[in-house]
């Protein structure tokens, strides 16, 4: 019907959150190269290939976007990524950007 309101949908769309943050990785001297690919694998579930391509980029321009992601979804991965280089002596770093 013309002006029948799908509830169901409705509620769906309005719960979803907006994905209207970014996970920037930071390069540095450091860190090695392994450690960020299994990072990548581990916190952000990318694939050997993928991961391999944002680490071999973020070493060569500096930064690059990991993903996009609500906002407390950023935050904990960003926070994981910390941990993990934390307990393994390195100073990986990354951040959280409203896009
Ligand atoms: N630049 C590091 C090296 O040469 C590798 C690296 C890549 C570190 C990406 C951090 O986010 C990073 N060992």
């Amino acid at each position: 019907m013309e002006n029948s309101v799908d509830f169901a949908t409705r509620k769906k769309e309005k719960l979803k959150e907006p994905e209207d943050y970014r996970v920037v990785l930071l390069n540095d001297d450091y860190t090695t190269m392994d450690f960020v690919v299994n990072v990548l694998m581990i916190v952000f579930h990318k694939n050997v290939k993928d991961a391999e391509c944002i680490m071999l980029d973020v070493h060569e321009k500096g930064r690059g976007v990991v993903g996009l992601y609500p906002f407390d979804i950023a935050q904990t991965k960003a926070a994981q990524v910390h941990d993990l280089a934390e307990k393994n002596g390195f100073p990986l770093k990354c951040i959280v950007e409203e896009v």
